[in-house]
């Protein structure tokens, strides 16, 4: 099936092997509060920050070993290039009694392990600026008590320290996500004042001379939450405007919009300016519900934007989403494949050719050839990239045993 799909592909001018060659190139990086629905290791577990997940499907991981051990199985599942995402409430402390704004690099070395034991290509980092007692008034960096902003500048300037040590140790740039929940629920009597609060506190942070080289600072804007539904301090053009005049990145999370907003939209718009473009790929049904990715119409024209521009490592992928209700193994593998598959179908296609055709204005062959596209047999291509890495389309059938011999045995 694969040698016939590549004929019919070639007539197209597209070339399955390279589409191969590069989808394997492409790192997508791994959340891993996925797997225990975002409630770390270091607090009592109750998500606040107007993000929720819903749903108790049973066997969610409890400590570092649970989880290790059940990202472990699910990466063995997924094809392609590879990184670990951990939020600093994974910090593994042993027992220590250290707070956020103390963490070391020695409290994430059990991660650096993994990603090595794993062969990850590196390991992405953000502060957890939420479920914590220090989130006073729902607010962090942009609290008008100073010292509730210092604890938190200082927990922001400690990631950036543990970042280079995962860069360090990795070989490649880690991604340091600031994302924070705070605003307000109702119509605030100041909309101004906190935002110069949360650009004076980011101003501190990036002044504590981290590495540009290994770190990556990138900032991520959101409309609402829950309970946060009149006015979040990070919007877009905050933090749009924070990046560009600081020398640091946007991250777009496609759930952090109005819903006729696009981000495969924004993300052109962004590499005009940009060097580097981050992504959080989630799925909002009807609102920022962070369901997880599917192959839908939107995660193929992001994917589309990141291919035909020639950004596949400009633009940093990262998956942001987190179901309870299904099982959480599975729910990472869907979405990594489902990240993948779009890409895949992004690099199935003669880009130059439908540039071309729109350059000339040719619309109606342009309307033709993109249907085309979709008729073309692209699981072949899928399924041998699958069969190269020694997967198989089908992880359900592992993912269950693994359910009835680790998940159940979790009360
Ligand atoms: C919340 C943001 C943020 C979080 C993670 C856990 O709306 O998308 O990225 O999902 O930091
Ligand atoms: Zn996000």
């Amino acid at each position: 099936m694969y040698d016939s799909a590549k004929k019919v592909y070639s007539a197209y001018g597209v070339d399955t092997e390279k589409a191969l060659a590069a989808l394997a190139e492409i790192p997508v990086s791994v959340h891993c509060w996925q797997g225990d629905d975002v409630k770390g290791f270091d607090g009592d577990g109750d998500l606040s920050g107007g993000i929720q997940t819903t749903g108790n499907y049973p066997g969610s991981a409890r400590n570092f070993e649970e989880l290790k051990a059940d990202l472990k199985k699910a990466f063995s599942l997924m094809p392609g290039k590879k990184r670990l995402n951990v939020h600093a409430c994974y910090a593994v402390l042993n027992g220590e009694k250290v707070d956020r704004d103390a963490y070391l690099p020695k409290h994430f070395a059990p991660w650096v392990a993994f990603a090595k034991e794993e062969g990850l290509d590196g390991i992405d980092f953000n502060p957890t600026m939420f479920s914590h007692k220090n989130m006073k008034d729902g607010l962090s960096l942009s609290s008008p008590d100073e010292k509730i902003r210092n604890f938190w500048i200082k927990h922001c300037i400690a990631c950036l320290k543990i970042a280079e040590y995962f860069a360090d140790e990795t070989g490649t740039p880690c991604v340091v996500n600031i994302w924070i929940p705070d605003g307000y629920k109702d119509v605030p009597a100041d909309r101004l004042t906190p935002r110069l609060r949360l650009k004076d506190s980011l101003d501190k942070i990036l002044a504590c001379g981290y590495d540009k080289k290994k770190v990556i600072v990138a900032v991520e804007s959101k409309v609402f939450g829950i309970g946060i539904e009149s006015y979040t301090v990070g919007s877009n053009e905050f933090y749009q405007n924070y990046a560009a005049k600081n020398g640091i990145c946007c991250l777009l999370d496609n759930g952090h919009y109005h819903p006729l907003e696009y981000v495969s939209d924004k993300i052109p718009a962004l590499l005009a300016f940009y060097d580097t473009v981050a992504l959080h790929v989630t799925r909002g049904v009807r609102w920022d519900s962070d369901h997880v990715v599917l192959v839908e119409d939107e995660l193929k024209e992001i994917a589309k934007e990141i291919v035909r521009n020639g950004a596949t490592q400009k633009v940093k992928i990262a998956l942001d989403y987190f179901d309870a209700s299904i099982n959480r193994l599975s729910a990472l593998i869907t979405g990594q494949r489902a990240m993948q598959k779009a890409l895949l179908y992004a690099l199935l296609c003669n880009h130059d050719e439908l540039k071309a055709l729109q350059d000339n204005a040719d619309f109606t062959a342009l309307m033709v050839k993109q249907e085309e596209y979709k008729m073309l047999p692209f699981g072949a291509v899928w399924a041998e990239y699958l069969s190269r890495q020694g997967l198989k389309e089908d992880y359900l059938s592992e993912v269950r045993e693994y359910e009835r011999g680790v998940l159940k045995t979790r009360k």
